[in-house]
């Protein structure tokens, strides 16, 4: 039996990543697929929590010591993951370590520093980079309350997530999606994208940034 696809959608904040997971988890399951949606930050667990609190700028926490948190919630998340993956699930995840290094880069931490603490979680059959300026994501409403939802940080951001896909090594898909679209045009990208991955993938799950 085939395993189950891990995709993941990246990008800025109001990029439309959780709008499009929602659409294609829907199409999905229409089709009679097996599939799961997960999310990073996950701010159900302990960790999780510490996390959200920083974000909400409830809590202060070093720089360091909060990307090492943001990776342990993705490390916690595992063998959940891997299980998924071998019983046939499709896995549409928001957010992954991608986002991990580029938040952090843009704060001043070394690139290299930040990449070491994902290497080895379980790697996507593929990312979608869904792309939109800063100003675009502006006109959605405006940025929210969070600690990073500011013009110049999402910016920074932006120019990191450019040097997070030249580091992806050899066997990693990333896929960038205009996202300053209509969210159907965006939406059938998406799908066109991925389809191919609808049916399982052959092989073993690779490990990303493995030696
Ligand atoms: N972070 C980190 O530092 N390190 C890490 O390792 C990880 C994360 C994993 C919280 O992330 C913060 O954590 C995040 C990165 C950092 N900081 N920032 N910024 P989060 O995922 O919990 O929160 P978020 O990125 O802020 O998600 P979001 O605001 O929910 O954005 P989104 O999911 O990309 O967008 P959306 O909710 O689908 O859409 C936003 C609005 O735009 C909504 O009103 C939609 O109806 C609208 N929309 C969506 N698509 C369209 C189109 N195509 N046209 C027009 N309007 C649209
Ligand atoms: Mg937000």
């Amino acid at each position: 039996m085939a395993r189950g696809a891990f995709i993941v959608i990246e990008g800025l904040d109001r990029s439309g990543k959780t709008t499009q997971i929602a659409a294609l988890y829907e199409h999905l399951i229409s089709l009679g697929k097996k599939v799961e949606q997960i999310k990073f930050p996950d701010r159900t667990t302990a960790i999780g929590k510490m996390i959200d609190a920083y974000l909400k700028s409830q809590a202060d926490i070093d720089d360091h010591a909060i990307h090492l948190l943001f990776s342990a919630n993705r490390w916690e998340s595992v063998s959940k993951i891997l299980k998924l993956l071998e019983e046939g699930t499709t896995i549409l995840c928001d957010r992954y370590a991608f986002s991990g290094i580029a938040f952090s880069a843009s704060k001043g931490l070394p690139f290299d520093w930040c990449k070491t603490p994902d290497v080895g979680l379980p790697e996507p059959d593929m990312v979608l980079f869904l792309d939109v300026s800063p100003e675009v994501a502006q006109e959605r409403g405006g940025y929210g309350e969070e600690r990073y939802e500011k013009e110049e940080m999402q910016k920074r951001v932006r120019e990191e997530f450019v040097r997070v896909r030249d580091c992806g090594g050899r066997s990693l898909r990333w896929e960038v999606v205009n996202a300053g679209r209509a969210k159907d045009q965006v939406e059938l990208d998406i799908r066109n994208a991925t389809q191919a991955l609808f049916n399982g993938v052959e092989g073993p799950i690779r490990r990303l940034w493995a030696p």
